[in-house]
């Protein structure tokens, strides 16, 4: 399978770290959302789009993710119990929420000055990052991982949300008030699948 993609989309990171966690082999293709085997793998024309053996394509992040996932190998990333799965979802959308609120500001941060938005636009978003960082501290709380007793999707999207923030935003420095966060993050940062992001 090849993962279309940039390492500049959170989204993609997240993909790669699955992959890599699920020792899953692949190719890696960094394309821009215009390249044309995105444009042939979906008709969103979106990063990241995953490639199959089999030439289909798939998107988007959490479809490929739920993917990677069924082919790779024991232990599943994704709980199959009912209640389990749907709060290791719940940590995917939380990470997600966090990336598309730094997205927004990303984006606002390159349009023309005169056409931005102004200050109240760039707080909304900040305030959805903060409040979401705030609830993935408070979620995490004293367990060594996310959700149970391993790694999970749930830690995958955390640190892809976290990732980017650290490189779009760093101003905003959450170490400061979420140290058990930054731990666990300091922790999944020494992974293989972390540090193959590079
Ligand atoms: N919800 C999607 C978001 C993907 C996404 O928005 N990707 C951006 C790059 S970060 C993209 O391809 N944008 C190009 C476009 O929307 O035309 C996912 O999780 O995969």
């Amino acid at each position: 399978m090849k993962l279309l993609g940039s390492s500049r989309s959170p989204y993609v990171q997240k993909c790669r770290i699955m992959l890599v966690e699920k020792g899953v082999s692949f190719d890696y293709e960094e394309v821009a959302p215009t390249h044309a085997e995105v444009m042939g793998g979906n008709p969103l024309g979106k990063i990241p789009t995953l490639i199959r053996d089999d030439g289909r394509g798939l998107y988007d992040s959490s479809v490929i993710v739920d993917y990677v996932d069924g082919v790779g190998g024991a232990p599943s990333l994704i709980p199959t119990e009912f209640e389990s799965r749907i709060e290791v979802r719940r940590w995917e959308a939380l990470g997600d929420g966090i990336m598309d609120a730094i997205v927004a500001i990303a984006h606002e941060n390159r349009a023309p000055v005169e056409q931005r938005r102004g200050p109240d636009y760039f707080a909304r978003f900040e305030r959805k990052i903060d409040a979401g960082v705030a609830a993935m501290e408070h979620d995490l709380g004293a367990k060594p991982f996310c959700f149970g007793p391993a790694i999970t999707l749930a830690d995958v999207a955390c640190a892809s949300a976290l990732l980017y923030l650290d490189r779009v935003m760093p101003e905003l420095n959450w170490r400061a008030k979420h140290p058990v966060l930054a731990q666990h993050f300091a922790r999944l940062q020494e992974r293989p699948s972390l540090k193959a992001l590079g």
